[in-house]
């Protein structure tokens, strides 16, 4: 008997809508959901190939302990109750800085992340370690500076924008909006549209542009404060826009005065006509910036991220129509945590700042290797494959097996969990509900509470319930009464009432009430994650609540069940609110509600970005001549997602792409292998001579070196990127500029 189901993907962060036909409890089939009304039938090639993330042989299904050099399989009850054991002595013993987190959700589903992190807390640490801190919080820093909370990043109103600007963004590939490549498609093909990339290669998206500036690689910075100075020299500013919403702009005028444009664009080796058409252009239409990995994983990372606001706002291009916004949301991706206030906790050892609460993943062998009291001792790490994923690969295998205790929450056996202490089986995205927080969309508001559409396999739990069971081993759940079991197995509005009135019982109860919600309606519910989505709507914002009423949901005291209601029947998704786009400025949050451009601490890093100074950075070194982009976006791969090989057999999936050039003056022939070798370390790995890159500059994609029954496919990119060249503000890795050289 087969069934067509309503899902979506989880390999990217735009989650698109799935119908998922079911066999036998497998995946036979899968195809684009039109009924969903964000992705409106829109799929690449790895949403159609899901069942390859879903069944494979190395998929967990009963907890494990190592024992010696082995696993040996350990029922829930006696593997919670040892690592509750294990985490309550490490954190009284060494203090509770010796505990951190990692992960806690990733592209499928995040749920889980509300109880990991009210154990972490629980428990007394706030170090946690998380992949948006090795792509994203230099930009949230930017942000939380200048607008006043970091949560409030923007992104382009594709609906409204006349002219996008693509810097280190290769949106055909990676997506990271709404139905990617229709969008590209169709700036490309209207006349009254201007698609820019800004890209030193001719990448897919490249290729579709109406102006391509193929700047040297890691000029972004340069290239910003050049097209910032062309505007302001030419008084091109928006000078209304500047004076009705801007403070604090006066200070860095003269960083520009006498800026030297020509010879910046020399250095970037670009036309300067180009590059001003380009600034006039931007300063005069409805223009809007999307910036991507390409400069956040770039060189002066986040200086080049405060260089971009810097240029936004004096074109007036931040929260209006057509320009950057702020999109909807639920539930925001972190808290708001300045990293000048002393109660959010630094990394003891380099000194990083949590930024939207989350702490850079480069930083943490180094907090794990060094003989201070309170280093890190214990780390959980869920939905995360930090021995691949995160830089510097030999440096996270030396420290992790120095760790007191290593625990894995994942579906599969991943290099991570062949290190750890305990390997917990967590249900599969396709096993279990769950929704993510990624759905940034404007100005609707966008949800789908996945469905199973599979019966678990094994005895897989739910990461959330994981969660819950540790924290009740460790007493941090109060005794619940049984009226409120009872109200929960009657009907929602009882149970909310019950649970209100036992929130009023005891001020501290609020403090566990994921873990109350859990362990009531989520039994009830046979659900954690789907109880947690209907607790969460009883508690959102009054301005959420005004974006629901926008979208038609009927304002008063049933509300959040309302559209808890419509969540569940509505299995593909389906918009939850809408940001009212006459207000978007409403999203300043600083002091004088203007946009403050002045950031004293980079100053100094700003002013340092001279044509002179960078011809000098920029040098070719005689050691390692070339420059490697350690990472890459592309049809064939998936993060850490996909371990089943089989789904790209035939392909030529990982290999390091170089431009003929290079390939012929280096004497190397397409297919032969090469060794690739950098300060981190040297792999061996199978040439690709291609125009696709730029020369003296190759790429190697991430998400290779997983070893799956038994073998390993392709080469683990972090074993040439080391963790110490990262961002100076926060932490993240510079993997779009490592220098390398290649021989035969
Ligand atoms: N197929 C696929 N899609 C994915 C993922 C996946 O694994 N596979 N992962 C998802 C995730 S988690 C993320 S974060 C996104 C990332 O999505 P992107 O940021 O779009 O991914 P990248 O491949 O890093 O592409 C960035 C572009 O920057 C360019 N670039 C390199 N160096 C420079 C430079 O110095 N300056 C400029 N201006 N550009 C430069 C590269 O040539 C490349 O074309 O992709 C998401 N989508
Ligand atoms: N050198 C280099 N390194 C990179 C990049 C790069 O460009 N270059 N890209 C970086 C980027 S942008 C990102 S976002 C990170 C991502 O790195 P990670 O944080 O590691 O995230 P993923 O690789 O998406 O997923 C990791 C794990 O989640 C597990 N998983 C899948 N589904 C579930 C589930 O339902 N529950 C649980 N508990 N686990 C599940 C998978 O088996 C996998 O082991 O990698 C980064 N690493
Ligand atoms: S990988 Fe991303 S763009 Fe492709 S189908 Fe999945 S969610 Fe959609
Ligand atoms: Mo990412």
């Amino acid at each position: 008997m087969s069934e067509w189901k309503k899902t979506s993907c989880v390999l990217c962060g735009q989650n698109c809508g799935l119908e998922a036909q079911v066999e036998n409890n497998r995946i036979v089939k899968v195809r684009g959901d039109k009924d969903n009304p964000r992705s409106q039938g829109y799929v690449c090639r790895k949403g159609l190939n899901i069942s390859y993330y879903q069944h494979h042989k190395d998929r967990l299904t009963h907890p494990l302990k190592k024992v010696g050099e082995d696993f040996v399989p350990i029922s829930w009850e006696h593997a919670l109750t040892e690592i509750a054991e294990k985490l309550g002595y490490i954190t009284k013993t060494h203090g509770p800085r010796a505990l951190a987190f990692m992960g806690l959700g990733n592209l499928g589903g995040h749920s889980e992340a509300v109880f990991g992190l009210r154990l972490l807390r629980s428990l007394g640490s706030k170090y946690y370690y998380n992949a948006l801190a090795g792509e994203l919080t230099g930009l949230f820093w930017g942000y939380g500076r200048t607008i006043g909370r970091q949560y409030n990043f923007t992104i382009p109103d594709h609906d409204r924008t006349d002219m996008m600007v693509a810097i280190g963004w290769n949106g055909w590939m990676s997506h990271q909006m709404p139905q990617a490549r229709r969008f590209l498609d169709q700036m490309s093909k209207d006349p009254g549209k201007i698609l820019v990339v800004i890209d030193p290669r001719r990448s897919e998206t490249a290729v579709k542009a109406d102006i391509h500036l193929a700047l040297r690689p890691g000029t972004d910075a340069l290239l910003t404060r050049a097209l910032i100075a062309i505007i302001l020299q030419e008084g091109w500013q928006n000078q209304a826009y500047i004076d009705q919403h801007v403070g604090e702009i006066e200070q860095i005028y003269s960083w520009f005065e006498n800026f030297d444009v020509r010879n910046a664009c020399q250095v970037c080796e670009l036309d300067y006509d180009q590059v001003r058409e380009v600034a006039r252009l931007f300063a005069t239409r409805q223009s809007s910036l999307h910036p991507d990995l390409g400069v956040l994983m770039g060189r002066h990372s986040t200086v080049t991220t405060y260089l971009e606001i810097i240029l936004l706002t004096i074109c007036g291009r931040l929260f209006v129509p057509g320009g950057n916004v702020v999109p909807g949301y639920l539930m925001t991706m972190g808290a708001h945590t300045d990293d000048r206030d002393p109660k959010h906790w630094r990394t003891m050892k380099t000194g990083f700042p949590a930024l939207l609460g989350m702490h850079p993943p480069n930083a943490m062998p180094e907090e794990i290797m060094n003989d201070h009291p309170e280093r890190l001792r214990a780390v959980i790490v869920s939905s995360s494959n930090p021995m691949r994923s995160f830089a510097d690969t030999a440096a996270y295998e030396q420290a992790f097996s120095k760790l007191d205790l290593l625990v894995t929450i994942d579906i599969a056996m991943t290099e991570t969990a062949k290190m750890s202490d305990y390997v917990l089986p967590d249900r599969s995205a396709y096993e279990r509900w769950d929704t993510t927080y990624f759905q940034l969309n404007y100005p609707e508001i966008y949800c789908q509470l996945r469905q199973p559409i599979l019966e678990p396999e094994g005895e897989t739990l739910e990461g959330s319930e994981i969660f819950t069971r540790l924290a009740d081993k460790l007493g941090m759940i109060p005794d619940i009464p049984e009226s409120l079991r009872m109200a929960a197995s009657k009907s929602r509005l009882e149970y909310g009432q019950a649970l209100y009135a036992y929130m009023q019982s005891d001020p501290k109860i609020a403090a566990t009430l994921p873990y109350v919600v859990a362990k009531t309606l989520g039994q009830e519910m046979g659900s954690v994650n789907k109880a947690w989505m209907w607790a969460l709507l009883q508690t959102v914002p009054s301005s959420f609540k005004d974006n629901a009423a926008r979208a038609g949901f009927k304002p008063g005291l049933t509300m959040g069940d309302d559209i808890f209601q419509a969540i569940i029947d509505h299995p593909e998704g389906l918009w939850i609110g809408k940001v009212d786009p006459e207000n978007n400025f409403a999203n300043i949050k600083t002091a004088d509600n203007r946009i403050n451009l002045y950031i004293p601490e980079v100053k100094e890093w700003v002013k340092s970005i001279t044509p002179e100074s960078e011809k000098v950075e920029l040098q070719a070194s005689g050691h390692y001549p070339l420059i490697l982009l350690a990472g890459r976006h592309m049809d064939m791969n998936a993060n850490n997602l996909m371990r089943n090989p089989e789904w790209n057999r035939g392909r030529r999936a990982c290999t390091l792409a170089m431009h003929p050039e290079d390939a012929g003056r280096l004497n190397l022939s397409d297919r032969q292998t090469v060794r690739v070798t950098t300060e981190a370390g040297t792999v061996n790995i199978e040439l690709e001579i291609t125009g696709d890159t730029r020369p003296g500059m190759v790429i190697i994609p991430h998400g290779f070196g997983l070893e799956y029954n038994g073998e390993t496919y392709g080469v683990g990119i972090n074993r040439l990127t080391k963790n110490t060249h990262r961002d100076r503000i926060a932490g993240t890795p510079l993997h779009r500029y490592i220098r390398c050289k290649v021989e035969a």
